[in-house]
């Protein structure tokens, strides 16, 4: 189309002591890349993780009070850089040349990599740049005063709020009325003042399939529902999605998940909902076509982002097995039923109901990771210790997740913190061992992780002779 604006939307590189290739699959990134295209936009996916490629570099003065434990054999061995280094962003933007650029700012904890990209992108381009993703939208006013060259903060879900700044910055491209779809099998949309996003697909064609693996199979995420009801203090969630929970129709999903398979040979699907298991009714029905589909064989499904225990029963466990659930991702958050009320978590069949659930998944023949946050505030040593050793005796895989904020959630507005740690988001993280409570001091939190880590690396061992 002569005349058609370009757009290239970014992934950033981040650094860490690690991170999990297996779920980078850039949704948010391919969601917008839609609703550019509903205006008419070409667009172009850099996604500077995948192939994911690292480099070492050295502790950040910050993290020093971390360098003891680097020798230590079950604590993180290196500090990396993580995805393409600044010159090969900056000649792929050069490239291709785009009208718009987009970086995905999701994470606080990474927030310095957004800002150093901006940066280096502004001083080479005069190109419109804007940023969207969980960070952006938690702490917009921030954001524009710590990286004054970003041009706009797009607060939310794209499919709400880049419409407006289009209509705002790109005016004489005037709004399509109605646009065709890229695939037969997608509904005509009609593109007004915002996107309904459960008609639409994120943009899967932009990315190149095999970068996107598990093993030896292709992997795509998905999201089938939005929104949570919910409170749990230490969350953010709803400053994107808000707290209305709704599903998308199955047959869209469903023809999502065959495009992917067909197109990508996707045979793992995982879904990054918050809450898929929370409209029993729609799940059942989810799973049951899934299952009768005479396509979508030998797949498997995975809601890597948990599922809420107290939304399953034997029932759906069953349901999920036949439609191709293996593995069960379970948040307990934390063992003490008095904590997890503090917190606010959803938990309408009492805490002993946890445990029902684990003997059932066991008994179906589900591997198991149940998640634990270690260093809330109000938590113990001894239960945490008390806790993994029951998952541990049921032989669950426990993985401990170290407090960390998120900006916007009940418990960053309300617990005491020290200012130094407060306005540093590089520690908002689990590997920044960043909040000490009254309970927990930082050694504490720190040998709680390694006595986890070994333990579960001998119940690894253990596992695969068996
Ligand atoms: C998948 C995921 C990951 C993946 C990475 C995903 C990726 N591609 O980068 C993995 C598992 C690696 C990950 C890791 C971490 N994560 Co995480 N993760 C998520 C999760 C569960 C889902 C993200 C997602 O795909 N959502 C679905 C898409 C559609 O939503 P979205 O990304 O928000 O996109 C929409 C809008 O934001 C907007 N948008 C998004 N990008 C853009 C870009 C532009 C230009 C525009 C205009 C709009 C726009 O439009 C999109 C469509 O509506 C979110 C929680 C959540 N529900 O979002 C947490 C979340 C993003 N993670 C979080 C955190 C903190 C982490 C960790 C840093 C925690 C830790 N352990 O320290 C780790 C890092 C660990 C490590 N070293 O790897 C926090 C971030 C909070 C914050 N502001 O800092 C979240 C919000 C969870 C939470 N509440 O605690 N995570
Ligand atoms: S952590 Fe709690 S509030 Fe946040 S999405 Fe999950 S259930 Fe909802």
């Amino acid at each position: 189309m002569i005349g058609q604006k370009r757009a290239l939307l970014i992934q950033p590189p981040l650094e860490d002591f690690y991170t999990t290739p297996i779920r980078l699959y850039p949704l948010g990134l391919l969601y917008t890349a839609r609703v550019l295209q509903i205006y008419g936009w070409e667009v172009k996916i850099l996604d500077s993780l995948s192939p994911l490629r690292k480099k070492r570099i050295s502790l950040p003065e910050k993290f020093a009070y971390l360098q003891p434990y680097l020798n230590h054999p079950y604590f993180f061995k290196n500090y990396y850089r993580f995805g393409l280094n600044k010159e090969k962003i900056i000649s792929i933007v050069k490239e291709y040349s785009p009208d718009l650029i987009g970086l995905s700012c999701s994470f606080a904890a990474y927030y310095k990599s957004v800002d150093e990209l901006a940066n280096e992108i502004k001083k080479n381009f005069s190109t419109c740049l804007i940023v969207g993703g969980n960070q952006a939208s938690c702490l917009p006013e921030e954001i524009k005063k710590r990286t004054p060259t970003i041009d706009a903060i797009i607060v939310g879900p794209a499919e709400i709020s880049l419409p407006l700044f289009l209509r705002n910055n790109f005016p004489q491209d005037g709004l399509k009325k109605t646009v065709q779809s890229h695939r037969p099998d997608e509904i005509l949309l009609e593109a007004s003042e915002s996107i309904d996003w459960k008609k639409i697909w994120p943009a899967h064609e932009l990315v190149k399939p095999h970068l996107y693996r598990i093993g030896q199979r292709n992997y795509a995420s998905l999201q089938a529902s939005r929104g949570c009801p919910f409170q749990c203090t230490f969350c953010n969630v709803h400053l994107v999605f808000g707290r209305q929970f709704e599903c998308r129709p199955i047959e869209s999903l469903l023809q999502e998940m065959k495009y992917l398979y067909r197109h990508h040979q996707v045979r793992i699907f995982n879904f990054e909902d918050d809450n898929l298991s929370l409209n029993r009714e729609w799940f059942k029905e989810f799973l049951k076509t899934v299952k009768k589909d005479s396509e979508l064989k030998e797949i498997e499904l995975l809601a890597m982002n948990g599922l809420s225990y107290d939304t399953l029963d034997e029932e759906l466990l069953s349901l999920m097995k036949t439609a191709g659930f293996r593995q069960l991702d379970l948040p307990l958050v934390s063992g003490q039923e008095e904590l997890r009320r503090k917190l606010k978590r959803p938990e309408r069949k009492g805490g002993e109901y946890f445990w029902e659930i684990i003997r059932l998944a066991k008994k179906l023949g589900y591997f198991i990771t149940v998640y634990l946050i270690i260093g809330l505030p109000g938590q113990t040593k001894a239960e945490i210790i008390e806790t993994a050793s029951r998952l541990w005796q049921e032989k669950i895989l426990v993985s401990p997740s170290i407090f960390y904020l998120a900006p916007g959630s009940e418990i960053d507005q309300t617990l005491t913190i020290s200012e130094e740690v407060k306005n540093d988001w590089d520690k908002y993280r689990s590997t920044a061992f960043a909040l000490e409570t009254e309970e927990l001091s930082r050694d504490d939190l720190i040998s709680l992780f390694l006595y986890l880590r070994q333990k579960n690396l001998e119940f690894h061992l253990l596992k695969k002779r068996n």
